[in-house]
This record gives C-alpha cells, sequence and structure tokens, in this order.
C-alpha cells in the first residue's frame, strides 16, 4: 500500500501555496478554488436559510405579520434563488474542482486561469442578487421561476440586476463546465478508460453537458426579458402580440435538466459512500452509467410537466405524462443498485454513510411525490400547493444538500487532514434529520389540502401543519450553525487522518497522503487498481 502511496504522490516539482489573501484572489490550484466555492455556498446556505426561517416564522401561524406581503414575495424569490444557484450548484462545483483531478490522477484542471475566473464573478454575482433588497422598490418579488409578465410589466426596478446577476452566474457555469469536460477527456491518467472513472465523476461529465446545454437558454429567457422591459418588444406580453406561456415553455426547457443539474453529481457522491461503508464494490457500475446518461436524455424531453394548467392539448398532456413517468426507471436502477450494494455488506454507520443512506430514503420519497405530480389530471389538483413544496424539497435538502453534507464529512479529513468528531457529526445528522422531516413531511398534508404556495396568510385549517412545520424548520436551521461549528473545528484539528481514511473506501484520492498536497499526480499515477469502487 506505501508503495502505492509513494508511487503516486511525489511532486517535489513545486512550490507550495502562496502566502495572504491575495493566495485566494489569484490561485489557480484546483484545491484552493474547491475551497473558494464550497465556503461560497455555505455562505449562500446560511443566507438562503435565514430568508427561509423568517418565511417559516410568517407562516408560524395565520394572521401574523412578521413581514409585509410585498417583503414576503422578495424574500421566496431570493431564497429559491440563492439556494439553487448561490447554494447547491456551486457546492457541487467545489466538489468537482477538489475531487475530478485527483480521482482521475490529473495534476490539476485543464484551464486553470479560467477556473480562476468561473469562481471569482459569483461573489460579484450574488452581491449584486442580494443588494438588490435594499434598492428602491425591493428585491424581485416574482418567484424564483420569473414568470413574465409578472417579472417584465409588474418586477421592480431591480429586475434589471436580477438579470444582470443570472448571465453572470450562467458565465460561470458555462465555463467551470468547459473546464470539468476538457479536464475529464483530456487529463485522465494513462490507461484509465472512460469506463474505468470514479461514478462521481461520471455525473460531472454528464451534468457539465446539461450545464452547457440549458445556461445559455437560460441566458436567452432573461434577455428577452430584458428586451420585453427595455427596448419595447413583446415576447411574452399578449398585448403586443407576444405569448406568456412562450416564456413558461423557454423557462422550463431549462428549469428541469437544471433540477438534474442539482441532484446528478448527489448520485455520484452517495455512490463513492455507500460502497466505502459497506465494504463492497458499487452493485451495477456500467447500470449506474447508463442510468445517469439516460437520465440526463429524458429531462431535455419532460419540461411541460410543470404546466399541466396551462390549458394544453390533451395529446402533449399525455405525452409529457408518460415521458415523465419513464424517468422512474433509470431512477429505480440506481436505489436498486445502492441497496444490492449495501445488501449483506458489512456495514458501518460513519456520519457520511448515514447522510447517505438518509440520502437514498428521503430522496426516493421525493421522487415518489414527483411520480404523483406527473399524472397529469391530479395535477390540476397539486400544481402550485404546498404538496409542490413540500416535494421539491425533498428532492433538493435530503436530496442534494444531504449528499453535500455526506461528501464534506468523507472528504474532509483528506481536505484537512484531521478527521471530525464522530459524535458531533452524527449529532449534527440526527437533529438534521428529524428537523427536515418535520418541517417538510406535514407540507404534503396541507398541499393536498389546498393550501396554495407564495402566499404569507392562510386557512386556519391549515395552522397546525404550518406550526409544527415552521418548528422543524428551526429545528433544522439551528443545526447548520452547529455544522458550521464542527467543520471549524476540524480544519483546526484533530485526531490526525491516515492517507486512506476509510478502511473500505477505494479511488485514487485516497492513495496520496492526508491533508493532500497542495500539487498531486504532477507525474501520472501508474498503478490504477484503486481507481475506482
Ligand atoms: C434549509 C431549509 C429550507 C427551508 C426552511 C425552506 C423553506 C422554504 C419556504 C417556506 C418556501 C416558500 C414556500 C411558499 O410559501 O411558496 C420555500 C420555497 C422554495 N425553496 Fe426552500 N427551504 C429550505 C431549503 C431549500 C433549499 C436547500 C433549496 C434549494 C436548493 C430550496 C429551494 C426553494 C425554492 C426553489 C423555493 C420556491 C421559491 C418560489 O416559490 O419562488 N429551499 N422554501
Ligand atoms: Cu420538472
Amino acid at each position: 500500500m506505501s508503495a502505492v502511496i509513494e508511487e503516486n504522490h511525489h511532486d517535489d516539482h513545486h512550490h507550495g501555496p502562496a502566502k495572504g489573501i491575495m493566495r485566494w484572489v489569484y490561485t489557480t490550484n484546483h484545491k484552493d478554488i474547491g475551497t473558494l466555492y464550497l465556503w461560497l455556498s455555505f455562505a449562500m446556505f446560511l443566507l438562503g436559510g435565514a430568508f427561509a426561517l423568517v418565511i417559516r416564522a410568517e407562516l408560524f401561524q395565520p394572521g401574523l405579520q412578521i413581514v409585509e406581503p410585498e417583503f414576503f414575495n422578495q424574500l421566496i424569490t431570493l431564497h429559491g434563488l440563492i439556494m439553487v444557484f448561490g447554494a447547491v450548484m456551486p457546492a457541487f462545483v467545489g466538489l468537482a474542482n477538489w475531487l475530478v483531478p485527483m480521482m482521475i490522477g490529473a495534476p490539476d484542471m485543464a484551464l486553470p486561469r479560467m477556473n480562476n475566473y468561473s469562481f471569482w464573478i459569483l461573489p460579484f454575482a450574488f452581491a449584486m442578487l442580494s443588494s438588490t433588497l435594499f434598492m428602491e422598490g425591493g428585491a424581485p418579488n416574482f418567484g424564483w421561476t420569473f414568470y413574465a409578465p409578472l417579472s417584465t410589466d409588474f418586477g421592480p426596478p431591480s429586475t434589471t440586476y436580477f438579470i444582470f446577476a443570472v448571465h453572470l452566474m450562467g458565465i460561470s457555469s458555462i465555463m467551470g463546465s468547459i473546464n470539468i469536460i476538457v479536464t475529464i477527456l483530456n487529463l485522465r491518467a494513462p490507461g484509465m478508460t472512460l469506463m474505468q472513472m470514479p461514478l462521481f465523476v461520471w455525473t460531472w461529465l454528464i451534468t457539465a453537458y446539461l450545464l452547457i446545454a440549458v445556461m445559455p437558454v437560460l441566458a436567452g429567457v432573461v434577455t428577452m426579458m430584458l428586451m420585453d422591459i427595455h427596448f419595447g418588444t413583446a415576447f411574452f406580453n399578449a398585448g403586443g402580440g407576444g405569448d406568456p406561456v412562450l416564456f413558461q415553455h423557454i423557462f422550463w426547457f431549462f428549469g428541469h435538466p437544471e433540477v438534474y443539474i442539482m441532484i446528478l453529481p448527489a448520485f455520484g457522491v452517495v455512490s463513492a459512500i455507500i460502497p466505502t461503508f459497506a465494504r463492497k464494490r458499487l452493485f451495477g457500475y456500467s447500470s449506474m452509467v447508463y442510468a445517469t446518461a439516460s437520465i440526463a436524455f429524458l429531462s431535455f424531453i419532460v419540461w411541460a410537466h410543470h404546466m399541466f394548467t396551462v390549458n394544453m392539448p390533451l395529446a402533449g398532456m399525455l405525452y409529457f405524462m408518460y415521458a415523465t413517468m419513464l424517468i422512474a426507471i433509470p431512477t429505480g436502477v440506481k436505489v436498486f443498485n445502492w441497496v444490492a450494494t449495501m445488501w449483506q455488506g458489512s456495514m458501518t454507520f460513519e456520519t457520511p454513510m448515514l447522510f447517505a443512506i438518509a440520502f437514498v430514503v428521503l430522496f426516493t420519497i421525493g421522487g415518489l411525490s414527483g411520480l404523483m405530480l406527473a399524472i397529469a389530471p391530479a395535477d390540476f389538483q397539486y400544481h402550485d400547493t404546498y404538496f409542490v413544496v413540500a416535494h421539491f424539497h425533498y428532492v433538493l435538502v435530503p436530496g442534494s444538500v444531504f449528499s453535500i453534507m455526506a461528501a464534506v464529512y468523507y472528504w474532509l479529513p483528506k481536505w484537512t487532514g484531521n478527521m471530525y468528531d464522530e459524535t458531533l457529526g452524527k449529532t449534527h445528522f440526527w437533529l438534521s434529520f428529524v428537523g427536515i422531516n418535520i418541517l417538510f413531511f406535514p407540507q404534503h398534508f396541507v398541499g393536498l389540502a389546498g393550501m396554495p404556495r407564495r402566499i404569507p396568510d392562510y386557512a386556519l385549517q391549515f395552522a397546525d401543519y404550518n406550526m409544527v412545520s415552521t418548528v422543524g424548520a428551526f429545528l433544522f436551521g439551528f443545526s447548520q450553525i452547529f455544522f458550521l461549528f464542527i467543520v471549524i473545528k476540524t480544519i483546526r484539528g484533530g485526531k490526525k487522518a491516515t492517507s486512506r481514511v476509510w478502511e473500505g473506501a477505494h479511488g485514487l484520492e485516497w492513495t496520496i497522503p492526508s491533508p493532500a498536497p497542495y500539487h498531486t499526480f504532477t507525474t501520472p499515477p501508474k498503478d490504477l487498481t484503486e481507481a475506482h469502487g
């Protein structure tokens, strides 16, 4: 084993990191840039979470007036935008930056300087988006889906800054995706074929293609909004010969693949963690790869399941209903393979594994409510209710966010050289697990009973469930401050981590010391036996 470490480790050709703040401004090192993305994502998660807690406080009881309805709309809009574009997406790009080069045995990302730019655009984009709260007329108030003509004809003046911020985020994502694709296709260690890559690398390769395909669509629709607002066009204005429903088609042609952009990398993370703590190779590696590719393909052809109530032709409704149900098949393959990997494994339940198992169980709950939403006639009842809010939070929070937390606990010892405190980790897990289910599970029922989303007040019969949900929100919210404490504590010190860290782990990143040296694999690894689980 140490021979493999020595073999794969010698990188005495390079100096260490520069000193001081300028290190982070000028860095082109994939590990530094990974760290920057992860901290930005955590900051955005806390900001988006704070907005969510104010919303939940307002919804604790009907008739409360903690915030004005107008401001409530702004908070919901910014919460959705910041959580999706500021928390979840940058977190996965951060993981890709840290892990992809190490997992394929490459010295760095293929385009290091572009990597620096891709990151440093984001703080400006989110500063601009958040500062709309303090602008005349307030922040965008039309939901994260910013439907026209609500956004174009009735939006606040800050809508233009929102559009600029979306353009910047898109440029960052597209540059980041080009970098990931070029790195994976060109910098793999000699002898590592595509079907030998760790699944996390596969999920990112496919996600990067999705991003390159749909971020320009997002840029297109906000540019058409800009034209309608400032240059007198009428793309989405029926009075001017335009079509408001056209906006929804273009938005969701981006929007649905977008939700898979937030979950495919999570599938990769879970596929790395479960084999490690089950001490068994991943079941059905190639079927996992094909399932990921088919989910990505199907994600392009189902967008109008978000629009069943716009009065589309029956044929269209039937097509989008059945096409959406098809996605359950490759997703089912994945869940089956994770369960089959655990089956008769010698399992241990360290914190990453607890988050990974919770991901499988709770994401499946989110998937099942997704299937219910796909049934077009039933969706007439569910559409724009809290059932939809419960659905997407189950796939996004115990889904994407739990996988990111699992990833942080799993690879933090490799990044810092220190083991985190297992008892604290497990406490954070159980607080999050209980909090998230108290928060979102009751929302299924008020939704089924007809409670609309995006309203600051509601009928009395929904009060009990909302009270419970708000208690869950604060429990979950505060346990994330605890998570921050655990991460900082681990960075500062703790039990030293070995190179392998986890006995059952597989992957080239576990063949180098912990903490991972500033430069790794400057000479391609020869021994690839460890390459994937
Ligand atoms: C941390 C715990 C979270 C809490 C307490 C929370 C709570 C909420 C609440 C109360 C709403 C408003 C629902 C309504 O009245 O219409 C909402 C909407 C939303 N949330 Fe969350 N959320 C959380 C995490 C997340 C995460 C991690 C994401 C995404 C990655 C997310 C994405 C969204 C989106 C997209 C909306 C819809 C916004 C809109 O209607 O325009 N949330 N959330
Ligand atoms: Cu969708």
